[in-house]
């Protein structure tokens, strides 16, 4: 059969046979799943935001209206769509309409700015961006005026809210032509944490991310009576599919949507909804955990907590635990697949020091040294992967593809791991160039080359730096032009925002040199650097 999108890299023919006869892929296509979970249920409650509830019904309804508006708009089977919408009903909506339509969203995530958008319409070539009208102060309208100006493919602008002088996401549209309907088509693209100059994306097809959903729903076992709260922005792989929103509607469950993680609003709504599970990062669930000290609020009903995107250490997850009690689960996960949980009767020794154990039977993993020599087992080594849910390329980057996966199709992940017996990871550190600020995730050589824009700046590193809270920050080097004053920290912060890059990729410190050191070989020795980071940083 002919791919609806070009530019992704399908699974080898005899694996893609072994995980239908697995069961894992089974064929599903996110747009019928809706339509059987509303035709099984239409009115338990899908979706709750604020004072809003929407059922299945509901939600399908929702799907369907805007699946018509985007018909109406031209929009049609493998077109893509940047999709940038906060924790409202909307996002799904939009969703799932682009499912009905054999469209694929992009998702973007909400603090992505112009120079991320920008990217991703060029390298999508999407025909449509959505956005919310203002959130949290920022004027998305604007910042989809330029992405229209810049990226040449764009032809819609749908804004949910106020359009200014955009296009209303409601509004009439027409009848909806039959979808492609084939689960081995990309169902969604998700943007990598990176590692290189500009952000790349993950296609992930119906087959493999329904995969992800259904077994992260069943290893956290979730079902009709889950209320999950997406208090993560959902447009995250964590909070969308892992088990996420996703996996709660999977379950016949509800998923309550807010952006306010803070755990004043967040233990209310928590109350209030009988909240059984979230997922966070290991910031949030230490803030959460002392934040038990004087709250008030009734969590009992309470039965996951999901902590990942970060390393979450030991001491932190025991204080997590003895806030929350026997709910915690690590997850090490990625946008690129690969899933690890801790299982919710894991003992206590391997929920603290753990980042849990390979979500399928079918994931294959190697523990190996740089020469891609497996190490011993226990020792510690770059962690690779393939299996049924786990990308065999970034999508339309065959140069990068070449070095980030092995000739027969592991991934290169980039982190340091070692195995227990019991199979479980531990996660060590890691060997790829990105900063990974409390889970928000900074590729140093994107700040890199947007620093080197700077005219003062003649060259610049961006390394990690020891934080209490975050686990790390930033901290970018600068060698100022001869007889130029390199930028500082308020300076080089405006530029990048100028450039218009995520607030969390500039840099937290700046730190002038008159030169980089470089290794042996000549590379810039970003080891010696992120050591003199760490010493500065503790000098003050
Ligand atoms: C250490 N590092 C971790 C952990 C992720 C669930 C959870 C997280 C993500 C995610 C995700 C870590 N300890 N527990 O998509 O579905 C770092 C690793 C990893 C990278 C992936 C999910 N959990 N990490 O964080 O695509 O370095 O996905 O390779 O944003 O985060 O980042 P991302």
């Amino acid at each position: 059969w002919i791919h609806v999108l070009d530019g992704c890299t399908p699974w080898p023919d005899e694996l893609a046979a072994r995980y239908r006869a697995s069961g894992h892929w089974r064929g599903e296509t996110f747009d019928r799943l809706l339509r059987a979970w509303a035709r099984a249920h239409p009115h338990r409650t899908a979706l709750v935001h604020r004072e809003r509830r929407l059922s299945y019904a509901g939600l399908e309804a929702a799907a369907d209206r805007v699946a018509r508006r985007l018909a109406g708009l031209g929009i049609a089977a493998g077109d893509r769509v940047v999709l940038q919408l906060p924790n409202i009903p909307e996002f799904f909506a939009v969703f799932f309409a682009l499912q009905r339509l054999g469209a694929v969203p992009v998702l973007a995530l909400p603090l992505h700015r112009r120079s991320e958008i920008v990217h991703l319409c060029r390298l999508s070539e999407a025909v449509a961006y959505v956005v919310p009208d203002v959130h949290q102060g920022f004027d998305h309208r604007e910042l989809a005026a330029e992405a229209l100006k810049e990226a040449p493919g764009l032809r819609h602008v749908l804004v949910v809210g106020d359009p200014g002088p955009h296009t209303p996401l409601d509004g009439p549209g027409t009848d909806v032509p039959a979808g492609p309907d084939d689960p081995s088509d990309v169902a969604l693209l998700l943007v990598s944490g990176g590692t290189t100059g500009l952000p790349k994306l993950i296609p992930r097809t119906h087959d493999d991310y329904a995969y992800n959903v259904r077994a992260s729903a069943e290893t956290c076992r979730f079902g009709p009576d889950t209320v999950y709260l997406a208090a993560l922005p959902v447009a995250h792989n964590f909070a969308l599919g892992c088990p996420g929103v996703l996996g709660a509607l999977h379950a016949g469950g509800t998923a309550v949507l807010t952006d306010e993680p803070d755990p004043d609003a967040a233990f209310a709504l928590m109350e209030r909804e009988r909240v059984t599970a979230t997922a966070l990062v290991p910031p949030t669930a230490r803030i959460w955990a002392a934040a038990t000290e004087w709250a008030e609020a009734d969590l009992t009903a309470l039965r996951l907590l999901q902590v990942g995107g970060a390393r979450l250490l030991p001491e932190h997850a025991q204080q997590v635990r003895d806030a929350f009690g026997p709910v915690l689960q690590q997850v090490f996960g990625m946008a690129e697949g690969l899933l690890n949980y801790t299982e919710p009767d894991a003992p206590q020794d391997v929920v603290l020091h753990t980042q849990g154990r390979p979500l399928s039977l079918d994931d294959e993993i190697r523990v190996v040294d740089e020469h891609d020599r497996d190490v011993p087992p226990g020792t510690t080594g770059r962690l690779l992967t393939r299996g049924p849910y786990t990308l065999r390329g970034y999508y339309r980057a065959d140069e990068h593809n070449a070095t980030a996966f092995t000739a027969d199709g592991y991934y290169r992940t980039g982190d340091l791991v070692r195995r227990t017996p019991t199979g479980h990871l531990v996660v060590e550190g890691r060997v790829k160039e990105q900063i990974n600020r409390g889970g928000d995730k900074v590729a140093a050589a994107e700040v890199e080359e947007q620093l080197a824009h700077h005219p003062a700046v003649l060259d610049t590193a961006v390394v990690p730096v020891p934080d209490d809270l975050l686990g790390e920050r930033t901290c970018a080097f600068v060698v100022p032009r001869p007889g130029a004053t390199a930028p500082g920290r308020n300076e080089a912060a405006a530029f990048l925002r100028e450039r218009g890059l995520a607030p969390y990729k500039v840099p937290d410190r700046i730190e002038t040199l008159d030169a980089l050191p470089v290794t042996a070989v000549g590379k810039t020795d970003k080891k010696a650097l992120t050591e003199l980071a760490r010493k500065l940083a503790a000098g003050g």
